[in-house]
């Protein structure tokens, strides 16, 4: 079945997560990416957490299938040749090293633009150009922190916390993805390339945007009534750490469910949202709070907002975390369990949707990976294993027209 970004040739020059995160996705839906490695040793995920000795770690599993590996040194001249070679003939070139670093091993975006100014050159660094921090190497909690998340995630007596999903790496991948995608669309138009670039920062702020909008409130009126510091604790002057509340206007929180006291996860969150409260009162056997002018309205119920949801969990207190859902969503409650990595890797919901799919690879045997997210009704993404080091060298290499002669020299100088 075609794909619709078959024919579209992307050298991937990344490592770690942010940038393989994005590649793995265009791969998915056709391009060939062949991604550049180090030979010896490639992309340090490889050998990163290992659980299976001699095997590619999970870690680099998870994020390079549907690749194609080819090992170049690209700091030595004969290694440089291969990859003008394979400038000139591509649409895509995606890095995400450190500052500096494809300026210092001579691919400029001048000289890239010179090579091929139809390609695109899309990078993903820390802080964006100009910035002042644009010299630092960032990893992913540190863009956490950069970008704001940290300081408004987590409890308000605790430090700042990081969230477990990687919002600065592999978001900052699907960020510069749409970029790419964007840009190949106005090539379409113009005939030209461009460079795209997307900071691991702004791609942080821009899903905290909402408490960007939290913040201008407080400058404004002094208090944050979606808040638990509202009305009862005090506000400063910046975002406070609302634990779990509800980010919009429907307060929301995560509630004990039975089997709490053993179990980390027998939790559920439950959201109160303002039109819903006849059903949850229904729900929790509590008619007699619906028109209650205590409970009535959102208003009224903000400051005993915590008595409330005492007594969701009192409600909670026989019922496991899915038994209290499969009730709540009877009333339309916008509620879920909380989902362990264990849960999730047998749902068989997320088995039939692919959006968890089992991956046959050659060393390691099989593997659990998320397969696309995105879901079309014309395509369906399917996730191949991701490759050795080096497997499709001499592939890559005889279809830009190296003889076998000359592969095995490029071999013997250790350029490939
Ligand atoms: N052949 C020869 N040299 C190669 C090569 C190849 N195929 N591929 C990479 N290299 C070289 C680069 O030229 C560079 O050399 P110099 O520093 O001498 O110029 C070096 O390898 C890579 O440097 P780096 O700064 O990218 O690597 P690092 O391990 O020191 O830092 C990281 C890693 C992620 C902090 C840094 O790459 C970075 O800040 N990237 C941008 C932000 C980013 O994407 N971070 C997310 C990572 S996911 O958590």
């Amino acid at each position: 079945m075609s794909k619709p970004l078959d024919g579209i040739k992307i050298i991937d020059f990344t490592h770690v997560q942010a940038g393989p995160a994005c590649t793995q996705l265009l791969a998915w839906f056709g391009a060939d990416v062949i991604k550049v490695e180090r030979p010896g040793s490639g992309d340090v995920t490889r050998n990163q957490l290992r659980d299976i000795p001699d095997a590619d770690a999970l870690y680099f599993t998870m994020l390079n299938s549907n690749k194609k590996s080819l090992t170049l040194d690209t700091k030595k001249p004969e290694g440089k040749e291969v990859l003008e070679k394979l400038i000139r003939e591509s649409d895509v070139l995606v890095e995400n090293f450190g500052p500096g670093a494809l300026d210092r091993m001579g691919f400029s975006w001048e000289r890239l633009n010179e090579l091929n100014p139809k390609m695109i050159v899309a990078s993903v660094k820390g802080f964006s150009d100009g910035h002042h921090y644009d010299d630092l190497k960032v990893y992913e909690n540190v863009a956490q922190c950069a970008g704001g998340a940290a300081s408004t995630t987590g409890f308000w007596d605790g430090p700042p916390t990081i969230s477990a999903a990687a919002l600065g790496d592999s978001n900052t991948g699907m960020h510069l993805a749409i970029g790419i995608l964007t840009a190949l669309i106005g090539r379409d138009k113009t005939g030209k390339g461009q460079k795209v670039a997307v900071s691991m920062q702004d791609s942080v702020l821009n899903l905290c945007r909402v408490k960007l909008r939290d913040q201008q409130r407080l400058d404004r009126v002094g208090y944050l009534e979606e808040y638990p510091q509202y009305p009862h604790g005090e506000f400063s002057d910046v975002v406070p750490r609302g634990g779990n509340a509800g980010g919009g206007g429907q307060p929301g929180w995560i509630l004990k469910c039975k089997g709490w006291e053993t179990d980390p996860n027998a939790y559920i969150y439950f959201t109160i949202q303002g039109h819903a409260w006849a059903p949850i009162c229904k729900a929790l056997g509590k008619p007699e709070w619906i028109d209650d002018p205590a409970y009535k309205t959102a208003e009224a119920r903000q400051p005993h907002i915590f008595d409330i949801f005492a007594t969701i969990e009192t409600w909670l207190a026989d019922k496991t975390k899915f038994e209290a859902v499969d009730i709540l969503r009877k009333f339309d409650i916008p509620c879920a369990p909380v989902l362990t990595m264990k849960e999730l890797a047998n749902d068989p919901s997320l088995r039939a949707s692919g959006t968890i799919v089992e991956v046959p690879h050659s060393v390691r045997g099989s593997y659990l990976t998320v397969g696309s997210p995105i879901k079309f009704s014309d395509l369906k993404p399917e996730v191949t294993a991701s490759p050795l080091l080096g497997e499709h060298t001499e592939e890559v290499l005889a279809s830009l027209g190296y003889s076998q002669q000359e592969i095995f020299n490029l071999k013997e100088i250790q350029a490939v």
